[in-house]
């Protein structure tokens, strides 16, 4: 999403010139973006010095909640009818399925469930604006009313406070954390089509079920960006060194449907020397090609960032 905000960028190239481009323009058609192909390259073509970005109003007020839902595709449905009733001020709308619930309970001093029974999943979603007077807690209170008489919420929570509404967030940003007092986990940080998702959990989740009984599937993430951190956290009591030899295979498949649905294998935490493998075997020949051509053109030496994304 970062990628989306930046307007330009000051890189130091390897032979030590600086790309001096800085630029705040919002229309720019001279030519090839070179901007653009340092971003996501995590340093494998220069050195980012500074950025500039785009601005926005300040936001002024916010509206919280915590629904419970029956299924991924309720998710998404979810999300469309909140963007269509808030006038598209939808600003965050993150998947946290009941594990992560219990987990976060569990590990996280000052968690626990806001709701009264447990549900299979749940969306964290929060309106913004920038105009004071926007009566949002209204809109979305109506809205998830509105959600639960079609059977698409089961039940909600709306944050009446910050202190309410911190604790929500801190559940939702701690579940990584409580993924690690439970053990090790396999981790596979995929975007889909946001309208995929709920087919894509419906057949990978069951996969893991089948396939991997010595894990729990940990399904949670950016659902408004289409980004799922579809982790599988290792059961307790199952040995950590057996549970991680399995890793490469899992990813393989995981990976493999992801790309079935037209999806990518690394949403927002890069390539890095983990998925070397993965950009391999997904990206294009062409696509592949290009990427050697562009780092030859810029780093005819190899010395930047050597060993990461590219061979
Ligand atoms: C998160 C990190 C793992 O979404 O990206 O919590
Ligand atoms: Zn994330």
């Amino acid at each position: 999403m970062t990628r989306d905000l930046v307007l330009g960028l000051e890189v130091v190239l390897p032979g030590g010139r600086v790309l001096d481009g800085l630029t705040t323009l919002r229309k720019d058609n001279t030519g090839y973006d070179i901007k653009s192909l340092f971003l996501g390259a995590e340093g494998t073509l220069g050195v980012i010095t500074a950025a500039s970005f785009k601005l926005f109003p300040q936001i002024r007020v916010r509206a919280t909640a915590l629904a419970a839902i029956p299924d991924v595709r309720a998710a998404v449905t979810l999300l469309g009818e909140l963007r269509g009733a808030s006038g598209d001020r939808v600003s965050s709308f993150e998947l946290v399925p009941r594990i992560g619930v219990e987990l976060t309970s569990r590990h996280i001093p000052g968690v626990s469930d806001p709701l009264g029974s447990a549900h299979d999943w749940y969306v964290l979603c929060e309106l913004s604006s920038s105009r004071a007077a926007e009566p949002l807690d209204a809109v979305l209170e109506e809205a998830l009313a509105a959600a639960l008489g079609k059977g698409i919420v089961l039940d909600a929570a709306l944050v009446r406070s910050e202190r309410e509404r911190a604790a929500l967030w801190k559940l939702r940003e701690s579940i990584p954390e409580a993924q690690r007092h439970e053990g090790a986990s396999l981790k596979h940080d995929i975007s889909l089509p946001v309208a995929t998702l709920p087919d894509f959990v419906a057949k990978a989740a069951p996969w893991v079920a089948e396939q991997v009984p010595e894990g729990r599937l940990v399904a949670y993430g950016h659902v408004g960006d289409g980004n799922l951190h579809f982790n599988i956290s290792q059961l307790p009591g199952i040995d950590r060194e057996r549970f991680l030899a399995r890793a490469a295979e899992i990813r393989r498949a995981i990976h493999d449907m992801v790309r079935e649905f037209a999806g990518s294998f690394s949403a927002e935490h890069g390539v890095g020397r983990v998925k070397i493998a993965e950009l391999e075997r997904y990206a294009s020949p062409v696509e592949l090609a290009l990427m050697h051509a562009v780092k030859r053109a810029f780093d005819p030496h190899g010395i930047m960032n050597p060993g990461k994304v590219l061979r």
